[in-house]
């Protein structure tokens, strides 16, 4: 954001770790990376190469208490938490790391001092986007709050070649290019060649005798590959800590190159290379559905593999054989399915390659295990086919049929022969093929299942894994989600961060949020509130630069900035708000001074590449736009802008920017939600379902604080079970039917009118899975409601800072001591003042 920080010096006091650099000092790091490790003199710099020299000169400033933080965790041998997660969605780190080690006032003023603008030369970061959406992004805010709390932790992953695409639009509809971000590398990554694993495929299992006379089982895979760990940095608020982010890189072996070219093989030998190498190639830009696909398993077992070597090293290099001890220094965190092979794995690592019994390896397994749920769709309830299994990790299928047989013989031994729950409670699912049902794998290896709402916690327990529950509810637990402050008020919303520091006359809000607490009396001051919506207009005036910029559209900052931003997924219901707009958008025809609020819907959103109807979504919100902001009659009262290419660095640009915050998913299929809590927090009101987070949202902020509207989970699944019939609501409805029938007409789309017929039978002919037509009428009554709200300026004000004042709740530093408390039972090991 374009204001500056005037309130470091007084965070000084408060972060004893903080970096110092004078301006001086920095601005000549600067300029001698410039020449020494860019090779370029000032003159010809680009604004590139400008942002990469101050990038290398706040690296130069926290290397030491990386070094610092990784030998004092070695010292203590302290135990550590490693989150294993196939995503995840940091955004530009530059930014962030100079905010949490307090040079953000520094390379401000150093690059002004070199005649630069601060802004524009950090937008030459290019995102590290390696996620989809919330699962990686929550993953991304762990990281910083683990680092803040001064937790020991690793996060494990993949350093993907490509993240997700990049989106653009032709004709309003959505095209996907490669995002290239490593191309000219990253000033972040630090390659460690040392800690290269080796990780074996295919092949068969092998019983072996020992000179002792007892048999043992080993794997003899038919290829092999490398893992080449890149570690990034994650620096914690104030410095004290800085953890890393440790991600695998696939390449190819030597040894299997040398034997295609000994075998004449020059093809071959080149080819081999290239599917070894194919494996971090490339992040799966599918949310929520990826089951099946050979090389995606290939990822998660490759990155499991290489995170769980790396962690045995680590401990045998600290603690020798001693596994007794094992569980009380290491902690596993499975991020959702994606990483379930763990289990299995470190049975295999455990067992075959160090001996222990399987009675052991597995009692280990259970303690260091937790597997956290992030959705209860069942499109990603994670598979996998046992002829995969057979052919790739035959080791695996045994070890998984070995634990399966245990695990049912002790179900029998609590309900009997009850075959109908033994099938159910089989992690094998019998059919053509077999299926490995990997949720219930990582249920039966873990010690601790958690959701990440109280709502979701709740029906996980009785829903998908009710009978897992009966059986150990002790293991179940919730942990509602929580977002770092650091990155989603300080660093994005930089005018009312200093608002919230003058006013509460402190800077330890950001490490301790609860101080927000302390704005609620000012909530009715009016001198207050009018300096909060000058923030909030200042946002909304630089936002509106944005679109215009990016979709060509002009947004009026006194309109209401009416925002919905995440993945595009029917359950999201997007078109459900594309209803109201037409609805809106009639009405204004019929009276084109209809005393309305002006509004600005903003969306942004990626659909999956072979997720058709999303892309049909897209591409109707898109030509309706269109329409609506070419359409002199109204009077410019309703702007539509869908912004390319949504990601974590726009969505730092609109989310301090927005009065609404859209999150309308039908009840029971949020799991929680994340950009929910990052918009209130920033002052945007919640117009929502009763879903997920939105749930708690509720209930800090108070019901005059928000917009609750739809079906709640109960009433959802009654109609369900009456039988839902979307047509009876269409035929009962007018202006519900005018705005379907009116999507299908040449008037949108002259000469194809059946451009958006798919849009219109999902929720009609095809049933209307997410009930939009059921919960059509109450959301229009809820935005309308709103837009009368709005008009008092008093009463807005006054649910803005509110939200703002009652979010504390919702710092990912609240989620992660209840994880390390509750699951991980780990300690913070601060540095030594
Ligand atoms: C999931 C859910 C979200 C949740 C996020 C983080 O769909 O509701 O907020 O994880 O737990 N796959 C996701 O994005």
């Amino acid at each position: 954001m374009a204001k500056k920080s005037s309130s470091e010096s007084e965070a000084r006091k408060e972060c004893k770790f903080y970096v110092n650099a004078s301006v001086k000092d920095f601005k000549n790091s600067i300029l001698w990376h410039m020449e020494r490790s860019l090779a370029r003199a000032t003159v010809r710099a680009t604004s590139r190469d400008w942002w990469l020299a101050t990038a290398m000169a706040v690296r130069d400033e926290i290397m030491g208490r990386f070094i610092s933080t990784m030998s004092r965790q070695y010292k203590a041998n302290s135990k550590r938490v490693y989150y294993l997660s196939l995503e995840y969605l940091m955004g530009r780190l530059t930014e962030d790391t100079l905010t949490n080690s307090g040079l953000m006032d520094v390379a401000r003023e150093a690059l002004k001092e070199l005649g630069l603008d601060f802004d524009s030369i950090m937008a030459s970061e290019v995102d590290m986007g390696l996620g989809n959406g919330g699962l990686g992004r929550l993953a991304a805010c762990f990281q910083d709050s683990l680092a803040t709390l001064d937790y020991p932790a690793v996060g494990y992953g993949i350093l993907y070649e490509f993240g997700l695409f990049t989106q653009s639009f032709e004709g309003g509809r959505q095209i996907e290019s490669p995002d290239n971000w490593l191309k000219f590398g990253s000033p972040w990554d630090i390659v460690r060649p040392e800690y290269t694993v080796k990780v074996g495929i295919g092949g068969r299992v092998e019983g072996v005798m020992s000179s002792t006379g007892d048999w043992s089982v080993r794997w003899i895979p038919e290829g092999e590959l490398l893992g080449v760990p890149w570690d990034v940095p994650v620096v914690g608020y104030g410095a004290g800590t800085v953890n890393f982010l440790r991600l695998w890189e696939s390449r190819a072996t030597n040894e299997l190159d040398l034997n295609a070219f000994n075998n004449g093989g020059y093809t071959q030998a080149v080819h081999q290379k290239a599917m070894s190498e194919t494996i971090s190639k490339v992040l799966y830009p599918n949310d929520k559905t990826e089951n099946g696909k050979i090389l995606r398993l290939m990822q998660q077992y490759f990155f499991v593999t290489c995170s769980l070597q790396d962690i045995i090293r680590r401990f045998k290099s600290l603690n020798g054989e001693n596994w007794d001890i094992f569980a009380d220094k290491v902690a596993i965190q499975l991020n959702d399915t994606h990483p379930a092979i763990a289990v299995p794995e470190l049975m295999r690592l455990l067992v075959d390659v160090e001996g222990l019994g399987w009675d052991k390896s597995w009692e280990i397994c259970t303690h260091v295990f937790a597997y956290t749920n992030h959705t209860l769709l069942p499109e990603a309830l994670e598979k996998w086919s046992v002829p995969f299994f057979e052919k790739l990790l035959p080791r695996h299928l045994q070890i998984i049929y070995e634990i399966n047989a245990r695990w049912l013989s002790y179900v029998e031994s609590i309900y009997g022969r009850d075959s109908d729950k033994i099938a159910r409670l089989s992690i094998i699912e019998e059919g053509a093929p077999k299926m490995v049902r990997m949720a219930y794998l990582s249920v039966v290896g873990s010690h601790s299942v958690n959701g990440v709402a109280e709502l979701h916690s709740q029906l996980l327990k009785e829903s998908v894994l009710r009978d897992f529950y009966q059986i150990s509810p002790e293991k179940f637990n919730n942990k509602t989600n929580g977002i770092t402050p650091r990155r989603w008020l300080k660093t994005a919303n930089e005018g009312l961060s200093d608002l919230i520091t003058k006013t509460l006359k402190s800077d330890s809000w950001p490490k301790n949020l609860d101080e927000l607490k302390g704005l609620e009396k000012f909530a009715e001051d009016s001198d207050f509130q009018k300096k909060y919506m000058e923030i909030k207009r200042e946002n909304k005036a630089h936002l509106a630069k944005i679109v215009k910029d990016l979709c060509g559209v002009d947004l009026n900052p006194d309109a209401i900035f009416d925002v919905q931003i995440k993945r595009l997924h029917e359950y999201k219901r997007q078109h459900l708000n594309l209803l109201y707009i037409l609805t809106l958008y009639r009405r204004l025809l019929h009276n084109p001074d209809a005393d309305i609020s002006p509004r600005a819907f903003i969306f942004g959103a990626k659909a999956a590449p072979g997720y058709d109807l999303a892309k049909n979504i897209i591409w109707a919100i898109n030509t309706v736009g269109n329409v609506i902001n070419n359409d002199a009659r109204i009077k410019g009262k309703l702007k539509v802008a869908f912004i390319p290419n949504y990601n974590v660095s726009l969505a730092m640009d609109i989310i301090p920017a927005a009065d609404v915050s859209e999150q309308i998913s039908t009840a029971g299929k949020e799991a929680s939600g994340t950009g929910n809590m990052k918009l209130a927090l920033n002052g945007a009101i919640t117009m929502g379902t009763l879903d997920g987070a939105n749930v708690e949202i509720l209930e800090e902020v108070g019901k005059d604080n928000v917009f609750i509207f739809g079906m709640n989970v109960d009433e959802v699944q009654k109609l369900k079970a009456e039988g839902y019939n979307p047509w009876n609501v269409y035929n009962s409805n007018e202006n519900l039917k005018s705005a379907l029938d009116w999507l299908v007409s040449d008037y949108f789309m002259p000469g194809n009118p059946t451009a958006f017929e798919p849009l219109r039978k999902s929720v009609l002919d095809w049933g209307d899975q997410f009930m939009v037509c059921a919960d059509y009428q109450s959301y229009c009554d809820a935005q309308d409601r709103l837009g009368e709200v709005y008009k008092d300026k008093a009463r807005w004000a006054k649910m803005a800072i509110l939200n703002t004042a009652r979010m504390s709740k919702f710092s990912s530093d609240r989620t992660i001591s209840e994880y390390a408390d509750d699951i991980w039972n780990l300690e913070k090991l601060p540095p030594r003042e």
